[in-house]
């Protein structure tokens, strides 16, 4: 993506803009969407590549917070024949999430604020010996006018922040709760055929950027998390996507 092609404050045009949580969701799903398109060489912090396979490269950056690391992450991967709104409908959509998050133990929907904004709560499977974890977040899906070519495709992003629920508090049960901020955007390119013919999903890519900081929340040593984010989030990507190129194959094509 250049920069200044996009709009990083798109309009308000969710429903969900009534709802109390309304206005940090603005503000940091424009901050994650400005952090997600800033480019690994372009924002002045040392970024360490720590895993590559194909198109996929993975960077993180060493920080600790109270002995705690919450190494931030940014994952570029760019993925033939399916588009961005396609990635981020199935990382959006509650209904797909326990076929493609191998992490994961329980997720419900604690509250629909619109259908494009939801309010989870997770729990994740445990790792040996530190306690097992939970998440509780709100996921917000935007469509991002193509400004650099207005009859171009369109960028869409999934935003997922940590939140509080009245009802769920932290850290009362067997979980520890771990707080995150995570951004995946996704901008299609297409690749019309020469003669004319129907484009096909042989003329589309979908160029993906995730990026995300997890801290863990409690008590975990940073050697253990570091093998841990290091094993899967390379599994995650691969898992997703190839997930999400198996789900689309023989439908038509959602711009
Ligand atoms: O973004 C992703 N998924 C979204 C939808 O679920 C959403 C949620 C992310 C939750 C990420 C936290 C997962 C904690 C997992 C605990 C580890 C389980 C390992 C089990 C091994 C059998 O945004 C995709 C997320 C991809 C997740 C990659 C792993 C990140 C590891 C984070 C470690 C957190 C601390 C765990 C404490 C462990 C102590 C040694």
């Amino acid at each position: 993506l250049k920069s200044g092609h996009v709009p990083v404050t798109p309009p308000a045009t969710s429903p969900a803009c009534q709802h109390r949580l309304w206005s940090e969701i603005e503000s940091v799903v424009k901050q994650q969407v400005a952090w997600a398109r800033t480019g690994i060489g372009e924002c002045g912090v040392g970024w360490q590549l720590f895993a590559e396979d194909g198109e996929m490269r993975m960077y993180r950056r060493e920080e600790e917070v109270d002995g705690m690391a919450v190494d931030p992450l940014k994952a570029v991967h760019t993925v033939p024949g399916i588009t961005g709104h396609e990635v981020c409908h199935y990382f959006f959509g509650p209904q797909y999430r326990y076929d493609w998050e191998t992490t994961l133990e329980q997720m419900t929907v604690l509250e629909t604020i619109s259908e494009d904004t939801l309010v989870f709560l997770q729990t994740h499977k445990r790792i040996w010996p530190a306690s097992q974890r939970d998440v509780l977040f709100w996921s917000h899906m935007r469509k991002l006018p193509n400004e650099s070519d207005r009859d171009g495709p369109d960028l869409w992003t999934v935003v997922n922040n940590s939140t509080h629920h009245p009802d769920y508090p932290p850290n009362v049960g067997k979980c520890v709760r771990i707080y995150l901020k995570v951004c995946l955007l996704c901008q299609t390119r297409v690749d019309p055929p020469k003669d004319g013919a129907p484009l096909t999903r042989d003329n589309i890519s979908c160029k993906i950027t995730y990026c995300s900081v997890v801290n863990p929340g409690g008590w975990a040593p940073a050697s253990v998390l570091r093998a841990v984010y290091k094993r899967e989030y390379p599994k995650f990507l691969k898992r997703f996507t190839a997930y999400v190129v198996n789900q689309t194959k023989n439908k038509p094509i959602m711009f």
